[in-house]
């Protein structure tokens, strides 16, 4: 390979972006990413050297598991010495979701991993997925001053570079499918690319080596409040065998009922050694438990406060933080600090 341009590793793992056209039938049937150069002769003209691998099998992103998470993760682990970047080819339905557990799985990442992927597939002439695509693997082979532009899990959409693990996706049918809510985009791009420096994670020390979580913890459960939530639902949810962990997503600023009923079936959970992370179920804004009663009661019976954090990242920080094998509290402790950039406290 040529030593002055970047080397980048495609993987391509499914989702709409991977579809085209047959001429014949008409149908959609799988792109041959192998085949990157032949369909877009116009990539040899970034600095760049394209090398792909494809996933097997390729699989629409609602059949994602933390199992693939895991083999993705030890795809780029293999190839992390060989390339300068790494572009992951998705499914937008859990791109947030598989992007956030990359984030917690690699410590001391100190090369780009940009995820893309697109709302109408590749080979449908009015595609999202070209641009997306050309435009992730220029990022994932952005240098400054010498050291690679975005050393961290990122995701880019419809002109927009976002920190992966602040992600949400937000529209089944807009271009621009998602949204960082709580953290502000890692580069807008135009004619050019603008990248916002400031905001991108920096590696600790260029030479601490890249460490790579080999498992992820089940029995973690997602639960939005909502106005009619019964003692006997909750309760049960609450009792299920194997339960580890509850991401709850409550109301506002993190408030929920103050009924008795409801702090003791939580409280009662906290005690049997159960996790409740409190998150938001808006989209924007953040947990703040001193604010109002209702988060201050959850705070007293033990509950955890997520701040600004989606969804997304409090499910995969759970798995990746309980899979580290931890005593209770030096879990509680990790899931009490950002990590990997997922909040802001
Ligand atoms: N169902 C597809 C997936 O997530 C949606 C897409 O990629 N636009 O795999």
């Amino acid at each position: 390979m040529n030593s002055s341009k970047s080397s980048i590793l495609i993987i391509y793992t499914g989702g709409t972006i991977g579809m085209k056209t047959d001429a014949e039938t008409g149908a959609l049937v799988p792109f041959d990413f192998s085949a990157i150069y032949d369909e877009f002769p116009s990539l040899k003209r970034l600095n760049v050297d394209i090398d792909v691998q494809t996933m097997s099998p390729v699989i629409d992103s609602s059949n994602v598991a933390p199992a693939n998470w895991l083999a993705l993760a030890g795809i780029i682990r293999d190839n992390y010495a060989r390339y300068d970047g790494f572009v992951v080819l998705h499914g937008t339905d859990t791109m947030s979701y598989t992007a956030s557990a990359l984030s917690f799985l690699f410590e001391n990442l100190a090369k780009p991993v940009v995820f893309t992927g697109s709302q109408i597939p590749i080979g449908v002439l009015r595609t999202d997925g070209r641009e997306n695509l050309i435009t992730a693997i220029e990022i994932a082979g952005a240098r400054r001053g010498g050291q690679p532009a975005v050393p961290e899990v990122s995701l880019y959409f419809q002109n927009q570079l976002f920190r992966a693990n602040r992600t949400t996706k937000r529209s089944a049918e807009a271009l621009s499918a998602f949204r960082s809510y709580n953290y502000p985009p890692l580069a807008e791009v135009g004619v050019n690319i603008a990248y916002n420096f400031p905001a991108i994670l920096r590696p600790d020390s260029a030479d601490s080596e890249l460490r790579v979580a080999g498992r992820l913890a089940d029995g973690i459960v997602v639960i939005k409040l909502f106005p009619g939530l019964s003692e006997q639902i909750l309760r049960s949810m609450l009792s299920a065998p194997g339960l580890r962990a509850v991401v709850l997503e409550t109301f506002g600023a993190g408030n929920a009922p103050t009924s008795e009923w409801f702090i003791r079936v939580l409280h009662e959970a906290i005690q049997r050694g159960v996790i409740i992370l409190n998150i938001t179920q808006c989209g924007g804004g953040r947990v703040s438990m001193e604010l109002y009663e209702t988060g201050l009661r959850l705070q007293k019976a033990g509950v955890l406060c997520g701040y600004d954090m989606t969804t997304e990242a409090a499910v995969a920080k759970l798995m990746y933080v309980l899979g580290l094998g931890l005593p209770d509290e030096e879990c509680r402790a990790l899931l009490r600090r950002p990590l990997r950039g997922e909040f802001t406290a």
